[in-house]
C-alpha cells in the first residue's frame, strides 16, 4: 500500500465482464484525498489495520482454493512487462489439461479481459479505480461471479505495478512477478518487497536483449540476493524461446483430476 496517500483502500472495485467497455479515465475518477496525518505513528497504525483485515480474508480464500483444489496464481510486474501476453501464451498450452479461469487487475479498461475472453475461458476483470492493487476482498467477489471447478488453476494478473500489491496477500498459492529486459537489471534491489515475496520469477523479452543494455545473469543475481529460493525462468513470449521450459514446470504443479 502506498503509505503516503493510502490509495485504493477507501473505493469500491468495479468488477466487469470482458467487452462491457469503461475505457476511459474521468477526472472524478482521480477525487483522491490525500491524508497526510501529521502523526506518523496513526499512519503505521492504520496500514497495519488494513493489511491485518486483508490477510484474515486472504486465508479465506486459501481455504476455499485449498478445499475446491484450485491452484492460485498472482501475476505481478509493472506495467507492460508482458503478464497478459504470457497469459495468452501459456493458457492455451495447459487449457485441455485442466480447467482455467483468469482474475484480471486493472485500474480502468476491460482490454486485458478481452484479450484473455479471446482464448475461451472464463474471466472476470476487477477494475480498482484509483486503487494500486488487488486485494483479498477483490478475489473474494470476484471468485463469486466466475464458474471456477474443482482441480483447476485459476490465474489473477494484478494491476501494474512493483510495489503495493506486493504487500497484499489475496489467498494465492504462488506470486510470480515478471520482469522485462527493457526495465534495467537492477529492479530487484530497487523493489525488493516485491521480489522477496514472490516464488517464481520470469524474465520476460529476451528476443530484445540484442538491443538493450541488460545483463541477465546480473539480474537473476540481484533477485536471488532478496529471495535466496526463487524460481527463474528467461523466455520470449514474442519468439517462444523458454515458454516450455516454464509450461513444463507449472504442469507439474497442477492438481490432478
Ligand atoms: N518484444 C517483445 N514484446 C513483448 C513480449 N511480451 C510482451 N510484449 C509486448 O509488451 C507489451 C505489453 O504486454 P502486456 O502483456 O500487455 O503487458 P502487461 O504486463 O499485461 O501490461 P499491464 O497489464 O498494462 O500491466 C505489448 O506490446 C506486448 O506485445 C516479448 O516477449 N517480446
Ligand atoms: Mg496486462
Amino acid at each position: 500500500m502506498c503509505d503516503t496517500c493510502g490509495c485504493g483502500s477507501d473505493g469500491e472495485a468495479v468488477l466487469r465482464k470482458p467487452g462491457e467497455g469503461g475505457g476511459h479515465c474521468h477526472a472524478s475518477d482521480h477525487d483522491h484525498h490525500h491524508h497526510h496525518g501529521a502523526s506518523g505513528t496513526r499512519k503505521v497504525e492504520m496500514e497495519q489495520d488494513v493489511l491485518h483485515e486483508n490477510n484474515l480474508l486472504a486465508e479465506r480464500n486459501r481455504g476455499f482454493f485449498e478445499a475446491k483444489r484450485i491452484l492460485t496464481l498472482n501475476f505481478l510486474s509493472s506495467p507492460g512487462s508482458g503478464k497478459t501476453a504470457l497469459l495468452e501464451k501459456t493458457i492455451p498450452l495447459l487449457k485441455e489439461m485442466v480447467p482455467v479461469a483468469v482474475i484480471e487487475g486493472d485500474q480502468q479498461t476491460t482490454s486485458d479481459a478481452d484479450r484473455i475472453d479471446a482464448l475461451g475461458v472464463p474471466v472476470i476483470q476487477v477494475n480498482t479505480g484509483t486503487g494500486c492493487h488487488l486485494d483479498a476482498r477483490m478475489i473474494n467477489r470476484a471468485v463469486r461471479e466466475l464458474p471456477l471447478q474443482d482441480c483447476s488453476l485459476l490465474c489473477i494478473e494484478n494491476v501494474g505495478n512493483l510495489v503495493c500489491p506486493a504487500m497484499f496477500d489475496l489467498g494465492e498459492a504462488m506470486k510470480i512477478v515478471v520482469i522485462s529486459v527493457t526495465e534495467g537489471d537492477d529492479k530487484p534491489l530497487k523493489y525488493p518487497y516485491m521480489f522477496h515475496e514472490a516464488d517464481v520469477c520470469i524474465l520476460n523479452k529476451t528476443d530484445l536483449l540484442p538491443y538493450v543494455d541488460f545483463d541477465a545473469s546480473k539480474c537473476r543475481e540481484n533477485a536471488m540476493r532478496v529471495s535466496h529460493g526463487l524460481e527463474w525462468f528467461e523466455l520470449s513470449v514474442k519468439t517462444g524461446e523458454g515458454v516450455e521450459e516454464w509450461v513444463a514446470w507449472l504442469e507439474k504443479r497442477l492438481p490432478e483430476r
